[in-house]
């Protein structure tokens, strides 16, 4: 993460790149480049009129309530669906391209059997919203490289190279403004199909000792007018979340100019550390400050003690896969999942959980049932997810706490067998306990020792996943 001083920096660079984006994108500068077959001359709208200026706080407030968020990878390998002439491809579904070393010219036929007719944007934000989830982050762009936007520069999208032709982004944004639910793009620097960025590197578009002489000019002429057609085309949009930044030609400098143009774009957006080069494998974060970003992205993982001083959000697959993979069964349960969001909840995280949509633009079977159960638990217990921090007495036995103000969310994943929940003082004299899901909030018996606050609980657990008992503090 960036240190205040550097972040300062930034922002005054922020400032000025804004002047200069906006008389670079009114110039239509981009008018003249052509980046390959595919590529179309960039007319960018002026960005949006100025933000207003928040703190860092009041920047990352929304964020930090939300606690939960839906991920959904969809793009062409939706189609192949981890198949390729006949045979199965190892891997993570959204990987195809490059696991079954697929020539660009091959892989974009797929383009031409992308026609998702029952994807609806409506229903697909109502989802993650019964769910509980406060934002979703799609993929703009894999990578794959394909677009899921009507972009001008490119042919390789959604309304130039399908038979489907609606501005899948355009139909979110719409969505998700009305029902309330922030907007996020997640937006992959490696690029196997632009020619001056990974694709001249087939059959391994992910060779990380490769370097293309021409990667600056993708940069510039490519990735970032992409970038300002997503910043001021779809509304406010709420992080703009990079990956793919391993790629050798990709440095932390470069990382630090891109989160500043995102930023004089968006002045209020939240970055993700994978602009540059602030990501440690897949624990999501390189302790040294001096990195570009607002918060890690731990990947599969949540890490054992929460990430300490630092904002972060662990990102997760419902089975093995981000993008669809229809024989790809290995279905973490809906009690698991539960428990991770409550895990990550405790630890001061945020959860994005992935779904996969098919071709046809429906959600699998399997992630619905698990959205479902997930959202049966969250309509009871939400209030101890959303707008909590973590755990002030780390992890108990019995299972997880979240804060929020003078309450403290017992999470109880052991439903203790002689009646009695042992809660840790941690310096606090105890109101009264009640149990989340009683509506008429009845007082469970409350005693408290000198290191210890003891809380009878009934004899059945309300809830076999994730029981939340409300202990109220006094003087807070
Ligand atoms: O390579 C990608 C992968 O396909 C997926 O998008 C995940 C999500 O965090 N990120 C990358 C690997 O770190």
């Amino acid at each position: 993460m960036v240190k205040t001083g550097c972040k300062r920096w930034i922002a005054v660079g922020a400032v000025v790149l804004s002047l200069l984006t906006a008389l670079y994108i009114a110039a239509g500068c981009n008018e003249e480049t052509k980046t390959g077959s595919a590529e179309k001359a960039a007319t960018v709208k002026t960005g949006p009129a100025t933000e207003k200026v928040l703190t860092e706080d009041e920047r990352m407030a929304w964020w930090r309530d939300a606690r939960f968020g839906m991920f959904i990878h969809w793009g062409l390998y939706a189609v192949p669906a981890g198949t390729y002439r006949g045979e199965r491809v190892n891997g993570i579904g959204e990987w195809i391209m490059n696991n079954g070393k697929i020539p660009v010219a091959e892989y974009e036929k797929f383009a031409g059997q992308f026609n998702p007719l029952g994807f609806n944007a409506d229903e697909w934000v109502r989802l993650a919203k019964n769910a509980g989830m406060k934002y979703i982050v799609i993929t703009s762009k894999h990578h794959d490289g394909f677009c899921l936007w009507d972009s001008k520069v490119t042919n390789y999208d959604i309304m130039d190279a399908t038979p489907f032709q609606r501005d899948i982004l355009k139909e979110l944004a719409a969505a998700c403004k009305k029902q309330g639910i922030k907007l996020c793009f997640y937006h992959s620097i490696m690029d196997w199909h632009h020619p001056d960025a990974q694709a001249p590197f087939y059959p391994n578009y992910n060779d990380t000792s490769k370097s293309n002489p021409n990667f600056n000019r993708y940069v510039e002429n490519y990735l970032k007018p992409q970038l300002a057609e997503l910043l001021t085309n779809y509304g406010p949009i709420g992080v703009l979340w990079f990956d793919g930044e391993w790629v050798k030609d990709w440095t932390e400098p470069q990382g630090k100019a891109l989160y500043a143009y995102v930023r004089s774009l968006r002045p209020t957006i939240l970055v993700n550390n994978r602009v540059g080069k602030g990501r440690k494998g897949m624990e999501g974060l390189n302790k040294s400050d001096e990195y570009a970003g607002d918060f890690g992205t731990p990947e599969q993982q949540v890490p054992a003690t929460g990430l300490p001083g630092v904002d972060w959000e662990t990102c997760m697959t419902m089975n093995d896969t981000w993008g669809y993979k229809s024989y790809d069964d290995h279905w973490k349960s809906a009690e698991e999942l539960i428990r991770t969001l409550v895990d990550v909840a405790s630890k001061g995280g945020n959860f994005l959980l992935n779904v996969g949509p098919m071709p046809e633009g429906l959600i699998p079977q399997a992630s619905l049932d698990r959205l479902k159960g997930m959202g049966d638990w969250m309509a009871v217990n939400g209030a101890s997810i959303h707008g909590t921090t973590a755990s002030p007495f780390g992890r108990p036995k019995w299972g997880r706490c979240t804060a929020q103000a003078n309450k403290r969310y017992l999470h109880v994943f052991q439903w203790p067998a002689d009646g009695k929940l042992e809660v840790p003082r941690a310096g606090a004299n105890a109101d009264k306990a009640y149990l989340l899901a009683d509506k008429k909030q009845a007082k469970l018996p409350v005693t408290a020792g000198e290191d210890k606050i003891t809380i009878s609980l009934p004899d059945k657990a309300p809830d076999a996943i994730d029981s939340v008992v409300v202990l109220v503090l006094k003087n807070k």
